[in-house]
C-alpha cells in the first residue's frame, strides 16, 4: 500500500553533515521524497512532535536537543513506507542498532541518534503536519 511517512535528520546528524547520506539512502531504496524542509524548530513544536513522551525522564532533554539546531523534514513516499522507513534508521538505540540501518552506521547513543521517523500511519500524518506547519519555525 502507498504510504507518506515522515523522516527527520536531528540537529546532530545535521551538523555532522549527515543530510546527503541519509537522503541517499532513501532515494537509493526506492522511495520518493515528496517534501523537504530544512527548520530551527521551535521549543513548542518539538513538544508537539514528541507529545507521546510527555511526561518520560529523557522528554527535557529530547526537545531541548531537537530545538538546538536545524533540522531537515522530509515527507517520504512509497509502498510500505511507514514500515520501510523505520527499517532504513533502525532501532532508537545506536549501540544495538545493527550495522547497514543509519543508526547502525552512524550513531552509538539513545538519544543522539541521527534520525527521527513515524512510527505508524497516524503518527505520520500527525507528526507531518505539526513539522510543515508554518510556526513548527524557520530558517
Ligand atoms: P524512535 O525515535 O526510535 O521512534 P522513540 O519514539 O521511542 O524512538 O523515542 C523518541 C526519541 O526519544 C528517540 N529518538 C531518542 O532520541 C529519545 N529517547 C527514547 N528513549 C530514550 C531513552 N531511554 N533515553 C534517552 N532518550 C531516549
Amino acid at each position: 500500500m502507498n504510504q507518506r511517512t515522515l523522516l527527520i535528520v536531528k540537529p546532530d546528524g545535521v551538523s555532522r553533515g549527515l543530510i546527503g547520506e541519509v537522503i541517499r539512502r532513501v532515494e537509493q531504496k526506492g522511495l520518493h521524497i515528496v517534501r523537504l524542509r530544512m527548520i530551527y524548530p521551535r521549543r513548542k513544536c518539538m513538544e508537539k512532535l514528541y507529545d507521546i513522551h510527555k511526561g518520560k525522564s529523557f522528554f527535557e532533554d529530547l526537545v531541548s536537543f531537537m530545538s538546538s539546531g536545524p533540522i531537515v523534514a522530509m515527507v517520504v513516499e512509497g509502498d510500505e513506507a511507514v514500515r520501510v522507513v523505520r527499517s532504513l534508521i533502525g532501532p532508537t538505540d545506536g549501540r544495538k542498532a545493527p550495522p547497514g540501518t543509519i543508526r547502525g552506521d552512524y550513531a552509538i547513543s539513545i538519544s543522539r541518534n541521527v534520525v527521527h521517523a513515524a512510527d505508524s500511519l497516524e503518527r505520520a500524518e500527525y507528526e507531518i503536519e505539526v513539522v510543515f506547519s508554518e510556526e513548527c519555525g524557520d530558517f
